[in-house]
């Protein structure tokens, strides 16, 4: 039996591994269906198979690791699905995603050596799709587990040009066969995951972990604005029609709709933006850039969209160009259920810590599964906040402390379920 200290300790040795397989010589950028996505989830499956899993690979690239009930039960059939991302942003840290699927391997790796007994399986999934860098999409291998894949999404394409499903061909995957990484809903008893926080609540009260109570709903648009190019020294300021400059006041609206929204934690990001034709000396015709939008709930997240679509069309008007918002991805706020939440919290009594609840403002796997099951998430202190950023850091102490709280939360779900045997 490990003690927290020394699961941290092997923790923090597996990310730092991990974080070898990078896309780009220069940082942690590991993209869906890469090459680095490829030797990261092949790394993955091995230390599940070492861990004494049954290894396998949807049809969609997720690595699944299989621990099987130790007594029978009417509960056998079904099982405990536990799991995060190994994909990454560009220049990344190491512990976003990949801490959860480490966290899932090492508690089940830690059940079987402590003999405890388990009525149902445990599957560790390591999705490959979760922050939608590469494609116009996201939550694409969640999404396949959780039945709600829109096969659509497959023709979504890469910077380059490359079609999703071609690229899930040339990684070893089936687009033919999405149906296949579906659970059967009677099958999933719930969905847990372990992830950095991500902000800077758990860190300003001293707590290593925390208890997620929803996960923030969001909704990303590529807006496209177009105006007319024209020559940078003759055309006078007031005869013309830059695009970069409409979509400017566009940007500048964007953060004054999302400063309002503060009573709804509401966040707004232009992450991306580009200028055609691009040369210094030529006004921009055309601005392609995108949105994301967050708040706690969606009410005022769709007020605000609302809002900044009649923003942007007024300032166009104003200006003689065009504006179109065109929405790529929409997630609803994901509730976390109470009876997971109760067990995270339970198991982090167990450790003498309190159970802190607190919602996420990133999104997760999560908003996928919820369409299959009952969601919980345990979120882990991070320097700072910081993430998405090289700088991201997760305390060894911290780590383990949340892998031996999911290793209790998972015994507290086993005992519930061999007296009851039914849904946790
Ligand atoms: O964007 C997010 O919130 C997540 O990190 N993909
Ligand atoms: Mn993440
Ligand atoms: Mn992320």
């Amino acid at each position: 039996m490990r003690t927290p200290i020394e699961l941290g300790v092997r923790a923090e040795a597996m990310l730092a591994e991990l974080a070898a397989f990078s896309d780009d010589d220069a940082n942690l950028t590991r993209l869906y269906l890469s090459p680095a996505h490829r030797a990261a989830a092949d790394h993955v499956a091995e230390w599940m198979r070492a861990a004494g899993l049954d290894v396998g690979f949807d049809a969609l690239g997720t690595a699944r690791g299989r621990l099987k009930p130790t007594v029978p039960g009417r509960a056998g059939n079904r099982r405990l699905l536990i799991g995060s991302h190994i994909d990454t942003v560009v220049n990344a840290g190491r512990y976003d995603g990949m801490l959860g699927v480490v966290a899932g391997i090492l508690a089940a790796e830690e059940i079987r050596a402590r003999g405890i007994e388990l009525p149902f399986g445990i599957d560790v999934l390591a999705f490959g799709d979760e922050e939608g860098v590469r494609f116009p999409t996201t939550l694409v291998s969640s999404s396949a587990v959780a039945g709600c894949l829109v096969p659509s999404d497959l023709e979504a394409r890469d910077a380059d040009g490359v079609p999703l499903r071609d690229a899930l061909l040339a990684f070893g995957g089936d687009p033919e066969a999405i149906a296949s990484a579906a659970y059967a809903r009677e099958e999933a008893l719930a969905y847990l995951e372990v992830h950095i926080e991500q902000g800077p609540v758990l860190e300003a009260e001293g707590l290593p972990i925390g208890i997620v109570t929803s996960i923030a709903g969001q909704s990303r648009f590529s807006v496209t604005v177009a105006g007319e190019a024209g020559h940078a020294g003759t055309v006078p300021m007031l005869l013309r029609r830059d695009a970069l400059a409409a979509s400017a006041e566009m940007i500048l609206a964007i953060e004054d709709v999302a400063r309002a929204g503060q009573a709804h934690q509401m966040v707004a990001t232009v992450g991306r933006l580009t200028a055609r034709p691009g040369a210094v000396n030529v006004i921009p015709a055309e601005v392609i850039f995108t949105l994301d939008i967050r708040a706690d709930a969606d009410a005022p997240r769709l007020t605000a969209i609302a809002d900044l679509d009649a923003r942007f069309q007024a300032i166009a008007a104003r200006r003689g160009v065009s504006v179109a918002m065109d929405k790529f991805y929409e997630s609803p706020t994901t509730p976390c259920a109470p009876r997971l939440q109760e067990a995270l919290a339970a198991a982090a009594g167990d450790l003498g810590l309190p159970g802190r609840r607190l919602a996420s403002g990133a999104g997760h796997d999560g908003h996928a599964m919820i369409h299959l099951t009952d969601v919980g998430m345990l979120f882990v202190r991070c320097r700072g906040g910081i993430s998405h950023n090289p700088a991201e850091f997760a305390a060894v102490d911290d780590m383990g402390l949340a892998v031996e709280a999911l290793i209790r939360a998972i015994e507290r779900l086993a005992t519930d379920a061999a007296s009851s045997g039914d849904r946790i």
